[in-house]
């Protein structure tokens, strides 16, 4: 045990690898085909993830850390908080922007990382905790679908979920998401929300389809990962990565598409999975925002916009809204 840390798990080791199987019998036997995000980021696809943010044209990670470096004195004064809870992540140069304004402005009590992976989390409040030792770090092992409401009370807290992952969700799942965090938050309580700006769309575009082809492989490392944990045998090579914006949605949407009629087997599924030549398989989709967008979204759950700032091209957004 390490002092000053707390670690609280619901979500076990064997959990991931039910739900995966779960969901990959729906999303990958039906039409269109489609898995979620949350698949990508085993330890080489984090890895990949971390090389994407530093990739000339992967504006978001620089943006939103711009804003950060100019703002995080006003969130610590505007929120009043004395504990940040973070969604996903921990371990980011950005949390430390945030505890260090927290810390100067003198309210900082504690932190507390929510993150799936317990063997991430518990390495991240670690080294929080050594960092910061005045405070608590009261990590939360668990996931936004089911355990927001987990969320440890006490104090008045700034729920921070940045880099642009609430745009992951689709309309239906972000307003449910955001209606369950506010539920849990009491009257003061705030979200420090990061967004993703709708641009030009060729930027859009080149910031989800490098030309060093880093997010090519991040997509199809997917399929690596389903080929170790449920004994599939697919060919990432068989397949290409392409990100569109979508219109209509306002989404970029990483999709593979196979390039070739071929068939795949799950062997601890004990199922063949079909694609047609051109078939897509959906494997993110990152919605891109407009202020009113936002704002309209954070008060159906009842959270009001306090301050909306974004960096000096316009490319990113970080809202402070409270309940
Ligand atoms: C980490 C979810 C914010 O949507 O931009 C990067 C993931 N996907 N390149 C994003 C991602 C393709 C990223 N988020």
């Amino acid at each position: 045990a390490v002092p000053g840390v707390r670690v609280e798990v619901y979500v076990k080791p064997g959990d991931a690898k039910r739900a995966l199987r779960q969901e990959v019998l729906q999303g990958l036997c039906g039409s269109p085909k489609e898995l979620s995000p949350r698949w990508l980021y085993d330890e080489r696809g984090s890895q990949l993830f971390d090389d994407i943010t530093r990739l000339p044209e992967y504006y978001p990670t620089r943006r939103e850390r711009e804003i950060l470096l100019a703002h995080a004195g006003d969130v610590a004064r505007l929120s009043g908080a004395t504990t940040l809870i973070e969604l996903g992540s921990g371990t980011s140069e950005k949390t430390r922007l945030l505890l260090d304004a927290m810390e100067e402005a003198g309210q900082l009590s504690r932190f507390v990382p929510f993150d799936v992976s317990e063997a991430f989390l518990r390495r991240a409040a670690a080294s929080l905790a050594r960092e910061y030792p005045g405070i608590t770090v009261h990590a939360v092992v668990g996931d936004f679908e089911h355990h927001l409401s987990r969320l440890p009370g006490g104090g008045r807290r700034l729920v921070a979920f940045l880099g642009g992952t609430i745009g992951n969700l689709k309309p239906t799942e972000r307003a449910r998401f955001l209606r369950e965090l506010s539920s849990g938050l009491q009257p003061g309580d705030g979200l420090l929300l990061g967004t993703d700006l709708i641009k030009d769309r060729a930027r859009l575009f080149a910031a989800y389809n490098d030309s060093a082809g880093v997010t090519a492989e991040f997509n199809r490392n997917v399929l690596r990962v389903l080929n170790r944990e449920l004994g599939a045998d697919f060919d990432p090579e068989a397949f290409e990565h392409v990100a569109p914006f979508d219109e209509h949605n306002a989404w970029v949407e990483m999709r593979l598409v196979s390039q070739r009629t071929q068939s795949v087997w799950l062997s601890s599924l004990k199922r063949r999975v079909d694609f047609a030549e051109g078939e897509v398989l959906r494997t993110e989709v990152s919605c891109k925002f407009e202020q009113a967008r936002v704002e309209a979204e954070l008060d159906a759950a009842g959270l009001g916009l306090a301050a909306w700032w974004t960096d000096g091209a316009g490319d990113f957004a970080l809202s402070l809204a409270l309940k």
